[in-house]
């Protein structure tokens, strides 16, 4: 009898896809890898300072002796990134099952890519690492970044040319800012003129990590091209008049900008061959790392995130621009026809830590027991606190005022305790009011940063704002933004949105809601705090 025909098994099913979201930071590069459930595998990082000591960085950074030009070596960061894959590749991580990269990087900075180099970055040979191969494409090797505050004439010169600041905030979403990319490439190429004649292409950190990934010159997302004064927010092409202002024939360095959602195409063949990535493995384009963490912290429109670290930051979703002198509007990096907002204090956690020493012993505790201990409102005192100058107002100095809006030397330990978190959440809701923000029905107030452990904190920070306070554990919202963004670019271009790839990710948990009465108390004393704030900057300036 023959035997019967015993069929081969099924092959086991491909494993699960992988999605990998990159940051180039001002202090490292880091990595998170999700799978299609949004689980977090893993996640890896490079010190620049500790891991690429031969770059003598501090910070990931050079500062220079005119204290105000701050620039990172464009090759440091080539070079990490060959660290951290081989870092991958040594534990084993299977690069194949990646179908979609992304990343983000330090917002602002700028990359001079020489002459030729796009052709080195075509033909990349697998045998070598990016840092051998690179070597000689960059024009300039140190590239200014975000820290660097030494183009003030270039800003004057580029308000005078378009009409004053307002003008310029209304093209392209903030006034002239030093870091802002723009103003650096017209300082380069003024002061450095024969650099700048060298120079192929003009990329940002975030596009020119893209470009390695791509083997091409990435385009720039809309979103992070809003942190150059160069874009026009809201045609999101290059403004002429600030292209015309910064340098000639500026566009041509550029490239054109794209969707932040926009798949720029598969990964280079060195990347397959060096790390066997698939060659369908998407590079989806990068963004800043701000725009990343709104998408990291799935913010909607009407949410408010609010980072309570060394400096507090608040970032929100907007729907229409409202640019003013103050603070920055970017293109939204997860919805195109949407905007974001974003403020920076540096008057933050430091300063809660002063007046927790001061009034409270040096103990948290004590400093949340005055917050319980005292009422909403404070009977009308109110107390600004900038140890060092402000960005947002631009003051400095400590200001008391009674119920009466009397100036007053000092408040009682307790009183003091709540004035400051009051005086600080007030600060940030005018300031992001007049930003675009407003209060609406299902409005939720993000928490997250070191001091978003503290509940008395943050139940100030909910009846100020009058809505629900939640919080997230995220240090890496960057990362993880990134990745998220990875994911999503696969099925952007099909009409997906963003959140309803992102319907099962881990919800924000519910710590404070507001009290009842706080509406009627804070509404009242927002005016009062924006009346008293105008003074506060009058007395500071003189
Ligand atoms: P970074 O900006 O370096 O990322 P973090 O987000 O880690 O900073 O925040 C650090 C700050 O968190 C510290 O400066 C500290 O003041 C603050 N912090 C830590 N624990 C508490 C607490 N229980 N209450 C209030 N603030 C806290
Ligand atoms: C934002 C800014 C910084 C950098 C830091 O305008 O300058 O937050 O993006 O990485």
């Amino acid at each position: 009898m023959a035997a019967a025909q015993v069929s081969p098994p099924p092959p086991p099913p491909p494993p699960p896809p992988l999605y990998l979201g990159f940051d180039f930071s001002t202090q490292q590069l880091k990595v998170l890898v999700i799978d299609g459930n949004l689980n977090v595998l893993h996640q890896d990082n490079v010190q620049f300072d500790s891991e690429l000591s031969d770059f003598r960085t501090q910070g990931g950074v050079h500062i220079h002796s005119d204290r105000l030009t701050v620039t990172s070596p464009v090759l440091m960061w080539v070079k990490a990134l060959d660290l951290l894959l081989d870092k991958m590749k040594r534990a084993g991580f299977d690069f194949s099952r990646v179908r979609a990269l992304s990343g983000s990087g330090q917002q602002h900075g700028s990359v001079y890519w020489k002459r030729g180099a796009s052709e080195t970055l075509n033909q990349l040979s697998p045998d070598q690492d990016l840092f051998q191969q690179l070597q000689d494409s960059f024009s300039v090797s140190d590239s200014p970044v975000w820290m660097d505050s030494s183009s003030s004439q270039q800003c004057l010169d580029l308000q005078a040319a378009v009409g004053g600041a307002l003008r310029l905030a209304e093209i392209t979403g903030s006034r002239a800012y030093e870091r802002f990319t723009g103003n650096q490439i017209c300082k380069l190429r003024q002061t450095r003129p024969d650099a700048y004649q060298d120079t192929e292409r003009i990329s940002l950190v975030s596009s020119f990590a893209a470009s390695l990934f791509l083997g091409d010159y990435a385009a720039i997302d809309y979103s992070d091209g809003s942190g150059m004064n160069l874009l026009d927010i809201r045609t999101r092409s290059w403004s002429e008049v600030c292209l015309k202002a910064t340098a000639p024939h500026l566009d041509q360095l550029l490239g054109a900008p794209l969707p932040s959602t926009s798949v720029l195409g598969p990964v280079s063949s060195y990347f397959v061959h060096r790390y066997g990535f698939s060659e369908t493995c998407r590079v989806v384009a990068f963004t800043g790392d701000n725009p990343a963490s709104l998408a990291g912290m799935r913010l909607q429109q009407g949410d408010i995130a609010v980072s309570l670290g060394t400096s507090d930051t608040v970032f929100l979703w907007i729907q229409q621009p409202r640019p003013a002198l103050e603070g920055h509007v970017f293109c939204n990096p997860v919805d195109w026809q949407a905007y974001m907002a974003l403020l920076c204090f540096k008057n933050g956690s430091l300063t809660r830590e002063r007046i927790r020493n001061e009034c409270a012993g040096g103990s948290w505790e004590v400093f949340s027991a005055a917050l319980r201990n005292t009422p909403l409102g404070n009977n009308g005192n109110i107390g600004f606190y900038f140890d060092t100058m402000e960005i947002t107002p631009p003051a400095v100095g400590v200001y008391r005022f009674d119920g009466d809006d009397n100036e007053v030397s000092s408040l009682s330990s307790q009183v003091e305790v709540r004035a400051l978190v009051e005086g600080q959440f007030l600060s940030r809701r005018l300031h992001a009011e007049s930003l675009g923000y407003s209060i609406i029905p299902g409005t939720r107030v993000l928490a997250t940063g070191g001091a978003s452990c503290n509940t008395e904190i943050l139940q100030v920070l909910s009846d100020v704002f009058n809505a629900p306070v939640y919080t997230i554990d995220l240090s890496n919202s960057a990362c993880l933004g990134a990745a998220y963004r990875a994911l999503h670019g696969l099925v952007a271009e099909s009409g997906v949105s963003f959140f309803d790839v992102l319907k099962t990710a881990p919800e924000p948990q519910l710590v404070a809601t507001p009290h009842p009465t706080a509406p009627q108390v804070y509404d009242q004393m927002l005016k009062r705090y924006a009346r008293l704030e105008e003074r506060v900057l009058q007395e500071s300036r003189s």
